[in-house]
């Protein structure tokens, strides 16, 4: 754990700063009618994510770290999300663009002000230097948040990337076997880490067997093609409603044209491609296409196990390569490109039993409900997590190609409802093993 002040103040100071040039990207690059409108109802007006960003930074760092007086107390409940769902946002007094950028700026000013006086040390130092992680976190999630509002906005690319570099081969085995055995999952050191990711503590795993990498468009074709979206034996009761109710028969974003399928990305319509990993695929679909594989999703810890468990020393390590920062060669994280990279890619990010892509390209739904670890305790308030457990949500680990680096680690949790389907997530299977084998 870093415990130097100038270190800590350097790394907030380039993670605020890496934060706003991706959020300045993905609010400049539309119109003004574009940032103002919503693209679809389960998203805000990308206006509305601009100016929550800067409204949480200015309650958490300006206010409560710096014990600055409030710049504009009355728009905080505008931009409270607990207050307004994201369906009734546009309807809100929102600040126009032009107001929402000087706003964001303003508060950012401050903040770097009170970043460069506050002292980083003695008894309070965990507690303020991990307020600005996590508000530069969160403003990469929202960042997140705002790519999915482009991916679902009609109209002209807005967004351009080339496409991550193709790094796949040396696959020899469909999948790994772990081996049975207590391992460490969560984290009671990681400086940056939310309060759903700690503590630290160990669990107990009988072996069991994972998918070496994610599950490609290719073979979950196979199911689509098989009939897999009318046959309601692999689908959860829930599940199988959902596919019902919409009359689904594919990913999202997903048409069948001309003998071809075809998705849309970003404003471009491409055939889908074979050899990426499934995107845009809710919980449910995940979960009837394991058991149509005869497989089943993996448990939150058999993920993570499979991700850090090194079973050199038998401990938990930060990602699966090591404890290093991620670097490119590592995973396709950061927006770098605006896809996933086919399966197999990125040899250099494995885990130490082999597991390929478990951090960056999607997002990989997990069996289990977003629940709190034994010895939780909610930080710094209950609304950032505590008010979301329960049986509501599933979670996903991992992190997109759309997650900065900065809100990703092996221990990181992400949670939606199980019928989301607009996300970047997709999934990897996994297994039981034999009595023979454990
Ligand atoms: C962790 C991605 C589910 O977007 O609702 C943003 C992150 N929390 N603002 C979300 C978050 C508060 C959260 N997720
Ligand atoms: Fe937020």
């Amino acid at each position: 754990m870093i415990h130097d002040p100038e270190t800590l103040r350097d790394r907030a100071a380039s993670a605020l700063l890496a934060a706003r040039a991706r959020t300045h990207t993905l609010t400049t690059c539309v119109d003004e009618p574009d940032l103002t409108a919503q693209h679809s109802p389960l998203m805000s007006p990308l206006v509305w994510d601009l100016a929550h960003i800067g409204n949480q930074e200015e309650q958490w760092l300006m206010r409560a770290v710096g014990g600055l007086e409030a710049l504009r107390p009355e728009i905080d409940s505008v931009y409270d999300a607990f207050e307004h769902p994201r369906a009734e946002r546009p309807s809100l007094p929102l600040l126009p663009p032009a107001e929402a950028h000087s706003y964001v700026a303003e508060v950012r000013g401050r903040v770097l002000d009170v970043l460069e006086k506050t002292p980083l040390r003695g008894d309070r130092l965990v507690e303020q230097a991990f307020a600005f992680g996590m508000v530069a976190q969160h403003e990469q999630q929202h960042d997140e948040t705002m790519l999915i509002t482009h991916q679902l906005r009609r109209g002209p690319a807005a967004l351009t990337a080339p496409p991550p570099p193709d790094t796949s081969g040396g696959v020899v085995e469909a999948e790994v076997l772990v081996p049975a055995g207590h391992f460490t999952m969560g984290t009671s050191s990681e400086p940056w880490a939310l309060d759903n990711e700690r503590p630290a503590h160990h669990r107990l795993l009988p072996a069991f067997h994972i998918d070496t990498v994610p599950v490609s468009n290719a073979a979950y074709l196979r199911f689509v093609e098989d009939g897999g979206y009318r046959e309601p034996r692999w689908w959860a009761p829930e599940g199988w409603r959902m596919v019902c109710e919409n009359n689904l028969k594919a990913p999202l974003f997903w048409r069948h044209e001309g003998g071809e399928w075809l998705t849309r990305r970003f404003g471009v319509t491409e055939p889908v491609a074979p050899e990426e990993p499934v995107l845009h695929v809710s919980w449910y679909e995940a979960d009837a296409y394991a058991r149509w594989a005869g497989r089943r999703l993996p448990s939150e810890a058999e993920w993570e196990k499979a991700a850090r468990w090194d079973p050199r020393t038998g401990r938990s390590r930060r990602y699966p390569w090591g404890n290093d920062d991620p670097r490119p060669e590592h995973a396709n994280l950061g927006q770098r490109h605006l896809r996933p990279a086919p399966v197999g890619s990125y040899p250099a990010g494995r885990s130490p039993l082999g597991v390929r892509q478990l951090i960056g390209d999607v997002w990989e739904w997990t069996s289990g409900d977003f629940l709190p670890y034994p010895g939780f305790q909610a930080f710094p308030y209950p609304e950032y997590s505590e008010v979301f457990f329960g049986g509501a949500y599933k979670v996903l680990r991992g992190g997109s190609f759309a997650v900065d680096p900065v809100a990703c680690r092996g221990t990181f949790r992400n949670w939606d409802h199980p019928v989301r389907r607009q996300i970047f997530a997709g999934f990897r299977t996994a297994r039981d093993a034999g009595p023979e084998e454990a």
